[in-house]
């Protein structure tokens, strides 16, 4: 790598992360039917229909994933647990054997002197709240808190940190009007309520957390950088909504006590009477905030219905994803996030890293793209530091190739390959360049 520990200052935290249906192996322990299983299950939602029935087997294999994450100096562990892993119907009566997984889980990262940095929801949500309504309903709030206080009651004692929904943009936008991740709803109406409930949710947990006595809460928002097809006022504009909805929106919420005015164009009709009021749970002081970041997207305007515009092909080199590779959006989310959201508050990078068609190849993996990828976002994010943005850590995504969602198992975005087949792991080149910069 371009960097090493010792350009940090020391109590910067480097850490590799992952989610619990990616990996875990959601068949196993008693858990309960989500909405991905049923989405998964419908043809023509997911490549080759797969789903997180088996993920990467970590529910029998995490000691070795932790190993590996020690061998190579991480400090911590970006980690989700599973809502219906710990109560398969989503709410009622708790799954004892789901607890005790996480309490296994987190015991095993402190073990090896690994931060556990703990997410609530990302993504797997339990099938009988889904059938009344899920993020759509209003009482998920309610059914959120109480999900946070059983799942952190038994772990939350010993955890790092703690973060409520991974990037509320994919609950609510990417779900419920793209149609792209489940429950596949292309329904504004239903955009609107679940982007709003999703930080009602984020806030009534936040409250149940600090109610347990639990420190270091924050927020972890993903973002893409809008950037206008060209310098026209009508592409200005189709960007800046493109912005609104996809980062401002969540921020604007949790930090301000409002949504933005052009967002608020297509969805205020569509919001739940009232919802003014939710700002204050909404608003929750927070302890630090985390910020997802892959890529841009060029936005052009067109002349359908709102948003009335499209994602156009940019011109720079791609990840396996299609995603252009755009490091100085980092930089420019991490100096604007500070500058007009979080001020003083420290700052994380909780997700980075791309996807890259490897190929294990006589036991090596030789992932050069995703070095250089690494390299120029940790320099960007540097760059921000240097200029005063308190930046307190930086985590790869992912520790393991896994399930890439609507994606199946064919994106990699591991440090570590997985073979799918005999589930065996393989440090890629780019896990032995970090741990040379995170140990020497
Ligand atoms: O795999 C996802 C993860 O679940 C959330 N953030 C983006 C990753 C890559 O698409």
């Amino acid at each position: 790598m371009q960097f090493k520990r010792s350009d940090f200052p020391q109590d910067f935290i480097f850490g590799a992360a992952t989610s619990s249906y990616q990996i875990e192996g959601h068949q196993f322990g008693g858990a309960g039917q989500t909405h991905w299983d049923s989405f998964a299950a419908t043809p023509g939602n997911v490549v080759r229909a797969e789903n997180g029935a088996l993920g990467c087997d970590h529910y029998h294999r995490f000691e070795e994933d932790f190993d590996l994450l020690a061998a190579a100096g991480f400090d911590a562990y970006r980690f989700s647990t599973s809502w219906a892993r710990v109560l398969p119907d989503g709410r009622g009566t708790p799954n004892q054997a789901g607890l005790d997984f996480y309490d296994r889980l987190v015991d095993a990262m402190l073990e090896r002197e690994l931060k556990p940095c703990a997410t609530l929801y990302h993504w797997e949500l339990p099938q009988a709240l889904a059938d009344q309504g899920g993020w759509r309903n209003r009482d998920i709030a309610k059914w959120f808190g109480d999900y946070a206080e059983i799942i952190m009651g038994r772990i939350g004692d010993r955890v790092f940190s703690a973060a409520p929904i991974n990037e509320p943009w994919c609950v609510g936008w990417l779900s419920h009007f793209l149609g792209h991740h489940a429950p596949g709803l292309r329904d504004i109406r239903a955009t609107a309520r679940a982007m709003h409930h999703v930080l009602l949710a984020h806030g009534t947990s936040i409250e149940v957390m600090r109610g347990l006595g639990m420190k270091n809460l924050g927020g972890v928002f993903n973002f893409e950088w809008a950037t206008p097809v060209d310098g026209s006022e009508a592409a200005r504009d189709a960007a800046a909504l493109y912005d609104g909805y996809y980062n401002r929106f969540f921020l604007d919420g949790v930090f301000k006590g409002r949504y933005p005015e052009n967002v608020l164009q297509g969805l205020g009709p569509h919001l739940p009477e009232n919802y003014q009021d939710d700002f204050v749970t909404i608003q929750q002081p927070l302890d630090w905030v985390g910020l997802n970041y892959y890529t841009r997207k060029v936005i052009a305007p067109n002349d359908g219905p709102w948003p009335s515009h499209d994602e156009v092909d940019g011109p720079l080199p791609k990840t396996q994803m299609g995603w252009e590779i755009y490091p100085q959006g980092l930089y420019d989310f991490l100096k604007r996030t500070q500058a007009e959201y979080t001020g003083d508050l420290p700052l994380f990078v909780t997700e980075n890293g791309m996807a890259n068609a490897d190929v294990l190849k006589d036991g090596h993996v030789q992932d050069t793209a995703r070095i250089d990828y690494l390299n120029q976002h940790v320099a960007a994010a540097q760059k921000a530091m240097q200029e005063g943005v308190p930046l307190s850590g930086y985590m790869v995504w992912s520790l393991l190739d896994n399930y890439e969602w609507a994606l199946g198992y064919e994106k990699r975005f591991g440090l570590v390959h997985v073979d799918f087949e005999t589930l065996d792991r393989t440090p890629k080149e780019s896990y032995s360049a970090l741990k040379i910069a995170l140990t020497s």
